[in-house]
């Protein structure tokens, strides 16, 4: 049986992958940070198919650790602060975790065993003011947040570790990617939520910033098969992952809205200058030819379709909990200029 070890198997991406990973006969060890509250309810279902570990991207011996206990064959390291306004709240920590981590897990692979294929969890946020459009795997990054400059230190330690030390290592470069388990603060979850909630009566408007900006969105359920596939190459490489086509966040919210059978969104929406970033990406697109000529990866869920997933989830879930009179989580404000 292969093993693979899945770092940050808490969120959308460790969830998904896990599921994907365990249909194809792997043994699966799950990383989780040790935290006051659980975080596993996008993996309660597979709980007793996986071997968790604790482990934190700050922490060198936790990582070593669970590298040394578990010996994989293949590490995703899926973890990072991947909420890009936390990044300006807490730099250091972004850096902490976002970029050092990644060096932590390299150290740990190499010292307990260089043959082990490494997968790395890199962002289109890195090209950020675009260069050129679409962005490929030469397109040169312009980050524009103390998370998307983590990144790029993620990435080019990747890129060195392969360079220096022979090493398996892979960065996805993978553009947006959203679900119906998508932490409701982003952008895509956060609209699909709001239709919803409005839908059914329990919310009247729909606060929003950049409504400009636009994205290359896919979904995360396509998206963990590339990070898959590139670690059963001959070669390590580095790829592109998404889907060609940008959207603005004002398609989104219409979309979405219609989705939910909800006529004239504009009566339902207001932009809020407390939503802007300090810099904000405003276009992103891929040009994935390569994954798609070398991997032979493409992307089968459309737009549409992942939209309409998240708004009948989202419907479905709210009407649950007001039937069981449960509370309902909210997405949290913003709060990088209160500080
Ligand atoms: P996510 O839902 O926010 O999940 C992030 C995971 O990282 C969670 O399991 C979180 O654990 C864990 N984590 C955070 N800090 C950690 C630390 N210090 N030590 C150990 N674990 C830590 O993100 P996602 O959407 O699945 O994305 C997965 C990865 O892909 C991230 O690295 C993200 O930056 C990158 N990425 C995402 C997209 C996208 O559109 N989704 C696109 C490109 C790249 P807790 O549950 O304890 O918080
Ligand atoms: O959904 P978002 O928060 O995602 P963002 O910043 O693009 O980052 C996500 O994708 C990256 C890949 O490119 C990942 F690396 C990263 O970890 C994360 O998963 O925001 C998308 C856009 C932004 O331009 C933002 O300004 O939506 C705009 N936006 C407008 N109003 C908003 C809002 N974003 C959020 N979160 N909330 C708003 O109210």
């Amino acid at each position: 049986m292969p093993r693979a070890l899945i770092i940050g198997v808490t969120g959308q991406d460790g969830s998904y992958l896990s599921e994907f990973l365990l249909d194809k006969g792997y043994e699966v060890g799950a990383v989780s940070r040790k935290t006051s509250s659980d975080s596993s309810w996008r993996i309660g279902h597979i709980l007793d198919r996986l071997q968790m570990f604790s482990a934190d991207l700050v922490d060198q011996s936790s990582i070593t650790k669970v590298i040394e206990a578990f010996k994989p064959q293949e590490v995703y390291n899926l973890a990072a602060m991947s909420f890009v306004p936390h990044s300006w709240e807490a730099p250091v920590l972004a850096g902490e975790a976002t970029a050092l981590g990644v060096t932590r897990v390299l150290e740990a692979i190499r010292h307990s065993d260089p043959a082990i294929r490494f997968y790395q969890a890199s962002t289109s946020e890195m090209f950020g003011k675009v260069s050129q459009s679409p962005q490929n795997e030469d397109t040169i990054f312009h980050p524009r947040s103390p998370y998307a400059v983590a990144k790029v230190y993620g990435h080019h330690i990747t890129v060195n570790y392969r360079e220096s030390y022979g090493m398996f290592t892979c960065s996805g470069i993978l553009f947006n990617h959203e679900s119906p388990r998508r932490g409701l603060d982003f952008v895509s979850r956060k609209i699909t939520r709001a239709a919803a909630a409005i839908k059914l009566g329990l919310q009247d408007k729909l606060k929003l910033g950049n409504l400009e900006a636009r994205r290359d969105w896919g979904d995360a359920r396509d998206y963990v098969r590339a990070m898959w596939l590139m670690l059963q190459r001959d070669e390590p490489d580095d790829y592109v992952v998404g889907t060609g086509q940008a959207r603005s966040v004002r398609d989104l919210v219409e979309f979405a809205f219609a989705a939910a059978e909800l006529e004239d969104w504009q009566q339902y929406v207001e932009t809020d200058p407390k939503l802007l970033r300090p810099a904000d990406v405003e276009y992103l697109v891929a040009d994935a030819g390569k994954a798609a000529r070398v991997l032979g990866w493409r992307p089968e869920i459309s737009f549409e379709q992942m939209i309409s997933d998240m708004v009948t989830h989202d419907i479905q879930e709210l009407t649950r909990a007001r039937q069981q009179g449960q509370a309902v989580c909210e997405p949290r404000p913003e709060r990088w200029k209160d500080v």
